[in-house]
C-alpha cells in the first residue's frame, strides 16, 4: 500500500524516438523526419480516464517538443510522480527502457507501467527488465485505472485484468481485460494536456490538426498489420453523437478546424458514417475539414460525396503492392482494379487521395516491385492520386508476417530500434533481391516520385505536361 492523503500522481510520458546510446544525432534526424508531428492520442485517453477518477495526471510529450531524454528525467524530477507511464511501439521500446532506467534511478519507489502497441505483444520479455513494474495490455484506460487504485489500496494484483508483472521470481500473466463494449462510456481525450498547436502533417496545409479516434478494431487479416490483434476484429463504434460532441468541443474549445480521423476502418458502416457526415454539416461546424483512412474497395461514389459535402479533404489509401500476387498473399483483399476503381472515385468527388506503398515483402522480386513503382505514377498521372508514401517492409511482433519471417528464418536482427519503415534498412533477409537493389529502388521512387508529382502538379495548370 502507498500512504496517501493526496490524489494519486502520474506522470505520462511519449518517449523521443530512439535511445541516445543507440543512434548518432544524425540517423535520429533521418528518421524522424517525417513532415508530421502527431500527439500521443492514446496517453491522452489513458489520461482522460484518470484525471476524470480524481487523480493527478501530467504528460510529457517528448517527441512534439522535441525533448532529449535528460530534459524528459529533469521534467519527471520536477513532476515528483507515484507512477509513471510510458508508451511504447517496438522501434521505440529501447527508448522507453532507457527512461525506465533512468526514473528507477531517480527513485526506486516510482511505480514504472509500461503499454502501448509493442507492449501488448512483448510484455513477457520487457517484464524482465527490471526497471519495469508493470507491463498493460491491450485498451489501456480502465486497466491503468484499476492497476493504481489497487496499488494505492494495497489492494490484490491478481485481480486486475490485462497486467504482466514479477512476483518473486515469477512472471504472472492475468487474464486479457475483455473490450470495452460502449465506446462512449469513455472521457473524450486529455486536449487540455497536449501541445495542441503543434500538431500538423504536409497534408493539413499549413493548418494545425486535431486527432479524433471513432471506432476500434477491424476485421481484415493483413498480414503484415497488427492492428486487429490489438484492437480486436470487432469493429466496435462510438455513437455519432458522441463522435460530434467531441468535434464541438474541438472546434469550440480549442479553436481546430482540421480533424485527422484515426480509425483503421472509419468507413466501414455506410450508415454510420453517413450519419456522421450529415451531423457535422447539421451541427454547423462552419469550415472544420478532415482526413481520413479509406480503404480500397469499400467506400461508393455516394458516400464519398457525403464525406465531400461534410468538409473531408483527403483520404489515405493502403494501396501497398502493385503486383496482384503479392497482394493476394499479404491477404489484403482487394484487387488492382479496385485500386484504379477507388482512387479514380475519390478525385471525381473532388477529395485528394493519398497513397501508401511498401516494397520488399518477402517473396518479392526486381520486377514486383517495379510493378508498385509504376502503379504508384500510373495512378498520380492518370487516376488523380495526389501524393504517396514508401515505405520498407516491417515485420512488427504480433503480425503473420513477423511469424512468417521466423518461421522461415528471414529475421536479420531481432534488435527492436531497428523495426522502422523510415529507417530505409529492412530487416528481411530477401531470397530474391539484395539490399542494395532494394534500398536502390527505394531511393530511386522517392525521387522520382517527387518529381512526377510535380510534374503532376503543374499539369493542372497546364504549362509542362
Ligand atoms: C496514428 C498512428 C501513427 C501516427 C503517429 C501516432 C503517434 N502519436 O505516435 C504516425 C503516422 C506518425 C505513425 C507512425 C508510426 N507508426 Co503508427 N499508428 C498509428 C495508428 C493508426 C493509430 C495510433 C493511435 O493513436 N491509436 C489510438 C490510441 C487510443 O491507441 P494507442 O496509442 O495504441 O493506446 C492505447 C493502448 O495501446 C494502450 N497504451 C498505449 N500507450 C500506453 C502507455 C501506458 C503506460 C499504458 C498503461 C497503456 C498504453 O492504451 C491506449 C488506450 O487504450 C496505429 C494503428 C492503431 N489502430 O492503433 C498505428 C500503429 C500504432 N503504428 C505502428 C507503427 C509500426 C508505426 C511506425 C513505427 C511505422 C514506421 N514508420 O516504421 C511509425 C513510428 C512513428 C514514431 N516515431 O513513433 C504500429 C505499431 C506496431 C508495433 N508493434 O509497435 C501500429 C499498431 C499500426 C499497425 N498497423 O501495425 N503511426
Ligand atoms: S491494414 Fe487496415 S484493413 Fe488491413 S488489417 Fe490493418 S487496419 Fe485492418
Amino acid at each position: 500500500m502507498i500512504k496517501q492523503d493526496q490524489p494519486p500522481k502520474c506522470t505520462l510520458i511519449d518517449p523521443p524516438d530512439y535511445a541516445p546510446e543507440l543512434f548518432s544525432n544524425k540517423e535520429i534526424a533521418r528518421t524522424t523526419e517525417m513532415h508530421e508531428v502527431y500527439p500521443p492520442l492514446g496517453l491522452s485517453y489513458i489520461a482522460a480516464t484518470l484525471i476524470q477518477n480524481g487523480m493527478d495526471v501530467s504528460l510529457i510529450e517528448a517527441r512534439t517538443r522535441n525533448l532529449s531524454h535528460d530534459e524528459v528525467i529533469e521534467e519527471v524530477e520536477e513532476e515528483v510522480p507515484q507512477f509513471v507511464g510510458i508508451t511504447a511501439i517496438t522501434p521505440r521500446i529501447n527508448s522507453a527502457l532507457y527512461l525506465a532506467r533512468k526514473i528507477k534511478e531517480i527513485n526506486p519507489d516510482i511505480k514504472v507501467i509500461l503499454g502501448g502497441p509493442h507492449i501488448h505483444f512483448e510484455h513477457k520479455t520487457v517484464i524482465n527488465n527490471n526497471s519495469v513494474d508493470f507491463c498493460v495490455r491491450g485498451e489501456g484506460e480502465l486497466t491503468t485505472l484499476d492497476l493504481i487504485n489497487c496499488i494505492v489500496r494495497g489492494g490484490d494484483l491478481s485481480g486486475i485484468n490485462g497486467i504482466t508483472f514479477k512476483q518473486g521470481n515469477d512472471i504472472i500473466v492475468n487474464p486479457d481485460r475483455p473490450f470495452v463494449r460502449d465506446l462512449d462510456t469513455f472521457a473524450f481525450p486529455a486536449r487540455e494536456l497536449l501541445h495542441n498547436p503543434a500538431y500538423h502533417g504536409l497534408w493539413t496545409e499549413g493548418q494545425t490538426f486535431s486527432p479524433v479516434l471513432a471506432t476500434r478494431g477491424c476485421p481484415y487479416h493483413c498480414a503484415f498489420c497488427a492492428a486487429p490483434a490489438i484492437w480486436g476484429r470487432k469493429h466496435r463504434r462510438r455513437s455519432v453523437k458522441n463522435v460530434l460532441n467531441e468535434l464541438e468541443q474541438i472546434y469550440q474549445d480549442y479553436g481546430v478546424r482540421y480533424i485527422r480521423f484515426l480509425d483503421d476502418l472509419l468507413i466501414v458502416n455506410k450508415k454510420w458514417t453517413t450519419d456522421l457526415c450529415r451531423g457535422i454539416t447539421e451541427r454547423g461546424l462552419d469550415g472544420l475539414t478532415w482526413a481520413c483512412d479509406g480503404r480500397v474497395g469499400l467506400i461508393s461514389e455516394e458516400l464519398l460525396y457525403e464525406m465531400k459535402n461534410a468538409g473531408c479533404r483527403v483520404i489515405f489509401y493502403g494501396i501497398e503492392f502493385g503486383n496482384q500476387g503479392i497482394l493476394d498473399f499479404c491477404k489484403k483483399g482487394f484487387t488492382i482494379k479496385q485500386v484504379y476503381e477507388t482512387i479514380e472515385m475519390t478525385a471525381k468527388v473532388g477529395i485528394s487521395s493519398y497513397g501508401y506503398f511498401m516494397m520488399g515483402y518477402p517473396t518479392e522480386t526486381v520486377e514486383t516491385i517495379e510493378e508498385t513503382i509504376n502503379l504508384s505514377k500510373d495512378l498520380a498521372l492518370n487516376y488523380g492520386m495526389d501524393s504517396a508514401g514508401f515505405s520498407i517492409v516491417t515485420p512488427f511482433p504480433g503480425t503473420a508476417l513477423f511469424e512468417y519471417c521466423r518461421k522461415n528464418k528471414m529475421l536479420k536482427t531481432l534488435d527492436w530500434s531497428r523495426y522502422s519503415y523510415q529507417l530505409q534498412k529492412g530487416v528481411i533477409e530477401l531470397k530474391h533481391i539484395s539490399d542494395e537493389k532494394l534500398y536502390e529502388l527505394y531511393e530511386r521512387v522517392l525521387y522520382e516520385f517527387q518529381f512526377k508529382e510535380q510534374l503532376y502538379q503543374f499539369s493542372e495548370f497546364g504549362d509542362v505536361i
